[in-house]
């Protein structure tokens, strides 16, 4: 396959979309593809150095006569210059606001036949989608993008639900590298966190926004600690984390739960745990549960976005309606008592992320679709 100049827009800061973003750009380097990282800051999973990665930050100046800084045309003109100079073929952005609507500028600035694909994640369309002050640009951002990609069928409903754009959209399932998500020795963990040898390890992992549901987590946790020996790692942080601590410490579960805060190395944490609880209203795919799952972590999600399409209900996890926290404990609390039903779930998560979400066939399609949109002129 032709090598190709492939420039990615993402938000670089924690976040499922910059971390597959980047995953993608990591991959396709390694593949001998030249990427042009162009973002506000250093996408934070950029971690060591690779010949064939760029990186082209986004500087926005403050001048006093602008209300707002205008970080979206500073966005448009760096990747206007990047196109120019770099002569790319492929300008791949994570999120049609606002990186789809700057890459249809930048390229209008230079002049450029560059192909602009668009990936959409979730907020952008399950949250800005029903905000009518930004509607018309997503439409705008999604049709005037050469192919536009999400990362589950569900998140491909909503968008057609909420937005009706004149598009196709294909799905092209999120992955992770499996040479970092695998079961490690990380046993000495469970020492440094006074985690006794009998108890069970729930785990969640978001950035507490209100709709990753995580009082839902400590209800279901109370309910699986009234009858097994047990411990919750909370992972993460963000707003909600004060109702949480509150809850812990109403349901006089404090002792049971660890608040690690943000973390990397996740691998080790899901390395110890024996179940992953994704409780979300809304999420277009779950990455945190396919990384658990990579590492034989059996996940308990909800019925919500995409999570259904990752988590398969009695296979490798259970899938529950929206905050039915009552059924999620028992089914909890029967999974951890039987090991022959934990470890066959467990085999089957490593299964499933092996045959549909492995990044070489993940990869193989992003790189068919860009030789593809090249072979169209
Ligand atoms: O979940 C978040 O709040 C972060 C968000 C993001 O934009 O980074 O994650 C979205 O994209 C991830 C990668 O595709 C998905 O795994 C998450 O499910 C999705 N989040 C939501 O839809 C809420």
């Amino acid at each position: 396959m032709k090598k190709m100049k492939i420039g990615i827009t993402c938000y670089p800061t924690v976040g499922g979309s910059g971390v597959i973003a980047t995953e993608l750009g990591k991959l396709l380097a390694e593949k001998g593809h030249q990427i042009h990282f162009i973002t506000s800051s250093i996408p934070f999973r950029l971690n060591k150095m690779y010949s064939n990665i760029y990186f082209h930050q986004v500087e926005v100046n403050h001048y006093s006569v602008f209300q707002y800084p205008p970080y979206d045309i500073a966005l448009a003109n760096k990747m206007a210059d990047v196109i120019e100079r770099e002569e790319l073929d492929i300008l791949h952005v994570h999120y049609a606001i606002p990186h789809a609507v700057c890459a249809i500028m930048g390229k209008q600035m230079a002049n450029s036949n560059v192909k602009i694909v668009t990936t959409l994640h979730g907020t952008d369309i399950t949250v800005l989608g029903v905000d009518d002050s930004l509607t018309k640009a997503i439409k705008f951002g999604i049709e005037k993008s050469d192919r536009v990609t999400a990362v589950s069928h569900a998140l491909v409903k909503q968008t057609k639900d909420l937005i009706a754009p004149d598009k196709q959209i294909d799905v092209l399932y999120n992955f992770l590298d499996e040479r970092i998500y695998r079961k490690v020795q990380s046993d000495y963990l469970r020492k440094d966190y006074g985690i006794e040898d009998h108890e069970k390890i729930i785990i969640h992992v978001s950035n507490f926004r209100k709709v990753k549901r995580v009082l839902d987590v400590v209800t279901v946790f109370a309910n699986i600690q009234r009858e097994i020996p047990s411990k919750l790692i909370l992972a993460g942080d963000g707003p909600e984390m004060s109702a949480v601590l509150k809850r812990v410490d109403e349901l006089g579960l404090k002792e049971h739960v660890l608040f690690l805060g943000k973390q990397d190395n996740l691998e080790e944490l899901y390395s110890i745990s024996d179940l992953m609880l994704l409780l979300s209203e809304k999420e277009s795919f779950g990455l945190v549960a396919l990384e658990a799952m990579a590492c034989g972590v059996p996940c308990i999600g909800t019925d919500a976005g995409g999570i259904p399409e990752v988590v398969m209900d009695q296979k490798n996890g259970y899938v529950f309606p929206v905050g039915d926290t009552e059924s999620m404990g028992t089914a909890a609390v029967n999974l951890l008592r039987d090991e022959e039903l934990h470890s066959a779930f467990s085999r089957e998560a490593v299964v499933t992320v092996q045959n549909d979400f492995h990044s070489s066939k993940i990869i193989r399609q992003y790189e068919a679709m860009y030789a593809d949109l090249l072979n169209e002129d």
